[in-house]
């Protein structure tokens, strides 16, 4: 299967430092499958077999700051998403499921899915990723832009 699809544009990392991933070193990285259960809104459980690129492998093509304690995720369209950094980590950048490419399935390029982040932050089309910092206080919420799809 040809996995890696080609992206309408690069991938914007902003870590220390801004890193742009275009569609070659995308397909560069290693591709793995990973089984993971998608919390949806409703509480359903939607359990996969994903395919991708490892999160930790994307991220390793910037520089993560120590600090970091949460990556938002951001769509082409706005969508965003903010998930402590542990769990993105664990993460695929997806491009298939169960075998089937998005692209062909769900008219969308990839998405970002993690075991323990649910549905709703399965960002879909992910066009940039931002490390941040947050103080014990803040909310990672806030941070968010999240649309109801229904
Ligand atoms: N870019 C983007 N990703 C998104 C959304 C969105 O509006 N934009 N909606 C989210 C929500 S609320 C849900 S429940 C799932 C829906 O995924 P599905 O179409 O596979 O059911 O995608 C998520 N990812
Ligand atoms: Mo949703």
């Amino acid at each position: 299967m040809d996995t890696v699809p080609a992206l309408p544009s690069p991938l914007r990392i902003d870590a220390d430092g801004t890193t742009t991933v275009d569609g070659a070193t995308l397909a560069d990285l290693p591709t793995v499958e990973r089984d993971l259960t998608v919390i949806c809104a409703s509480g359903d459980l939607e359990p996969g077999t994903w395919t991708g690129v490892a999160m930790l492998d994307l991220l390793e093509l910037a520089t993560v700051p120590p600090e970091t304690t949460h990556l938002l995720v951001e769509a082409a369209d706005g969508y965003r998403v903010c998930v402590p950094i542990e769990a993105a980590l664990g993460g695929l950048l997806a491009f298939a499921r169960d075998g089937e490419s998005f692209t062909v399935a769900g008219g969308y390029e990839s998405r970002f899915v993690a075991s323990g982040v649910k549905g709703p932050r399965t960002v879909k089309n992910v066009a940039r990723l931002e490390t941040v910092a947050l103080s014990p206080g803040e909310h990672p919420e806030s941070y968010e832009e999240l649309w109801p799809d229904d």
